[in-house]
């Protein structure tokens, strides 16, 4: 029986016995544990349920919705997950801490307080002024092929030389440094933590050093640069869930300079307290950025060239935005909507939605993956955290206007729970993961399809197996493929537990051959890897 099978059952076995308990009062919980179990819910639960708990990628937490349920059916699927995308928690928290979480999504939210211009100037430091920086890279170091790696329970960002497959420095960093994104010039990378603070690392020291710090707001997830021409370096903006909200910054001190406030009507009409910033990407022929937002569906084409009279363009789309990539002209940004099951697409030429793609249930693209298909032409692939299906979408309406913007194809992935495809140009493999899947085998390994060949079956690799760590209960779950700079390894992450070793295995993309494996006490729970030259030219 696998998994899924035993969850639904628990869930029919539990349904059962919670119609007298749901009727009962919400259960109480003491002032400690409520202070415990915020944290948890904060680090664990607030990114997909949202603060206020209304729900986006995960399900409405708000008491109503939980009492119906009752403590034991939500026990069994914070334990379980659901096949609907919701991971387990077995084997990350422990039986008491499931059952205090499940008491805790039965009481009302607590609001939390808004972040604005003074709050993120008493955060704001700059270690090492820009007339004080080096004025040539002090290292010889290969930067365009470094990796910036996120150590998510440590609140750290290792800094890995591509090319030797050694760490070249370590800095201390917000708690689980979510992207990271690269300046224009490929000399800053800017990493934006989950409590929402951004630090500014200069790559040009011996070592990497942090040169600027800023905290945006309670709760982020998004970081970004100017790209356009003239504006190289010059700003930075961070995109927050709490308050829902975008800061614009001077790119190479983060002095704060605008915040705009997302709140505001849904594509539906109706007021949203909480509509959160997931994306943003920077357009390169334009001073503009696509910022994305959340529960709105509303996609912001923010006009940077004067920001005292801000110009913004909003698109609507479809609810619950969240991750997305250009297509390979870099003229179109597909934004999945994944609670809504579509994928939006952005003409930033025009600066109009050019199409909403159904999709399979809760596309999750990572920046996606584009290849040209030997029958439809360019395609932007998406995988699912619902459903065991890589999308392929037609991207070019000049050429091949028949299959653009719709489905065009479907590959089988090797199950649901995914959350990241990746190719490169050079590359004639694409990789997808599911490390969500509440099977450990399948959370283990990786598909790999021949683009030249869709019809050829794909390989399946158990990447964990290769990694060769100690076994344990925790599942290794193999997370985000990463190319080098010039196209020929794909890096893959082992997430194992925060107290068990993990590691990066980097894989020839040829022979699909373990090459190295990267092991390092200092390596723990090892997610994003962002590619100095691959996220400075958004190749993928
Ligand atoms: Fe992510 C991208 C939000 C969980 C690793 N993640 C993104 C983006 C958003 C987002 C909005 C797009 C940023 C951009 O391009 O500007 N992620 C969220 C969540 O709200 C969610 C669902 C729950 C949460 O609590 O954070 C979530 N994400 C995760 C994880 O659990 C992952 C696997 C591990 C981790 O480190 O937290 C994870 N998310 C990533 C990575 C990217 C990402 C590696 C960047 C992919 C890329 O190739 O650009």
């Amino acid at each position: 029986m696998n998994k899924f099978t035993v969850s639904a059952l628990a869930l029919a076995v539990s349904g059962m016995f919670n119609v007298a308990y749901a009727a009962d009062e919400p259960p109480t919980m003491s002032v400690e544990k409520k202070a415990s179990a915020a944290k948890i819910y904060f680090e664990r639960c607030a990114g997909c349920h949202g603060i206020l708990r209304k729900g986006a990628t995960g399900k409405n937490l708000e008491p109503d919705n939980t009492h119906k349920l009752g403590q034991n059916r939500l026990e069994k699927i914070i334990s379980y997950g659901t096949e609907g995308g919701m991971v387990n928690f077995d084997d990350i928290l422990s039986k008491d801490d499931i059952s205090m979480m499940a008491t805790y999504i039965q009481q009302t939210p607590d609001v939390p307080p808004e972040f604005g211009m003074k709050d993120m100037l008493a955060s704001w430091k700059v270690m090492v002024k820009p007339e004080d920086r080096p004025k040539k890279p002090m290292n010889k170091i290969n930067l365009k092929n470094v990796f910036s790696v996120t150590l998510r329970d440590t609140g750290e960002v290792a800094l890995i030389d591509g090319d030797t497959k050694q760490i070249w420095g370590i800095v201390k960093t917000g708690y689980a440094v979510h992207i990271s994104r690269l300046s224009a010039s490929g000399r800053y990378v800017y990493v934006i933590g989950r409590d929402g603070k951004l630090d500014l690392i200069d790559l040009w020291f011996e070592k990497p050093t942090i040169v600027a710090e800023i905290k945006v707001g309670i709760e982020a997830r998004s970081v970004e640069t100017s790209k356009f021409k003239g504006y190289e370096d010059k700003y930075a903006i961070a995109g927050s869930y709490w308050p829902p909200q975008y800061a614009i910054m001077d790119g190479l001190t983060l002095k704060p300079l605008k915040i705009v406030s997302t709140r505001g009507m849904t594509v539906d009409g109706e007021y949203h307290p909480e509509p959160r910033v997931a994306s943003i990407v920077a357009t390169e022929d334009k001073p503009e950025w696509v910022v994305n937002v959340k529960e709105t569906g509303m996609i912001r084409l923010v006009d940077y060239s004067d920001l005292k009279n801000l110009k913004e363009t909003t698109i609507e789309s479809a609810k619950f935005l969240h991750d997305g990539g250009w297509d390979s002209t870099k003229r179109y940004f597909l934004v999945a909507a994944n609670a809504s099951n579509k994928v939006a697409v952005v003409d930033t030429k025009t600066g109009k939605l050019a199409a909403l793609v159904d999709t399979k249930a809760k596309p999750h693209p990572g920046r996606g993956a584009n290849f040209v298909h030997p029958k439809f032409g360019p395609v932007w692939a998406t995988s699912h955290l619902g459903a065991d299906v890589i999308s392929l979408i037609g991207t070019d309406p000049a050429k091949h206007k028949q299959y653009a913007w719709k489905v065009v194809q479907e590959l089988k992935n090797h199950g649901g729970g995914s959350l990241f495809v990746k190719t490169h140009p050079k590359s004639n493999h694409l990789w997808a993961d599911a490390p969500l899947n509440p099977e450990k085998d399948l959370a283990e390994s990786v598909t790999v399809y021949d683009i030249k060949n869709l019809d050829k079956p794909p390989v399946i690799i158990n990447v964990a197996k290769m990694a060769d760590l100690p076994e344990s209960k925790a599942t290794k779950r193999v997370v985000q493929a990463e190319y080098n700079a010039d196209g020929t390894e794909v890096w893959y992450s082992i997430w194992a537990g925060k107290t068990e070793p993990s590691a990066i295995v980097v894989l020839d993309d040829k022979t699909l051959k373990m090459k190295a494996v990267i092991k390092d006490p200092k390596l723990i729970t090892p997610t994003g890897k962002f590619n100095v030259y691959n996220t400075q030219r958004d190749i993928y």
